[in-house]
């Protein structure tokens, strides 16, 4: 009968994509702002993110003009550090430079 047969779909191993192995992956946003140096964004950006000089300056030009632009999607604990780091960088320097985080 129909009742007795086992629920195969609750007894599979198969997996939803959430509960496959990859780790929640977040956005780190850059903000553009009126007082940071583009050229200590640049520095920065090359700096924390590991980019090159022509493609920090890309991105700068791109934060600069539309407001806002993605250095990269990390872990939450990379995300976090890249964050702190640009926080420390720009408060060192005395500059509002700012990242945050979003998930993706
Ligand atoms: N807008 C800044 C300037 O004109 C440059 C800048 C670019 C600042 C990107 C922040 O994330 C930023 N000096």
């Amino acid at each position: 009968m129909a009742e007795e047969l086992p629920d195969l779909l609750e007894e599979t191993d198969i997996k939803t994509e959430e509960e496959v192995d990859e780790p929640p992956m977040y956005r780190v946003i850059l903000h553009n702002d009126d007082y940071t140096p583009r050229e200590f964004v640049v520095q920065v950006v090359m700096v924390v993110f590991n980019k090159s000089e022509e493609a920090a300056t890309q991105l700068m030009w791109r934060v600069h003009k539309n407001g806002s632009g993605v250095c990269g999607v990390y872990t939450y604990e990379v995300a976090e550090t890249k964050v702190g780091a640009v926080r420390n960088l720009a408060r060192e320097y005395g500059f509002p430079l700012r990242t945050t985080m979003e998930p993706e």
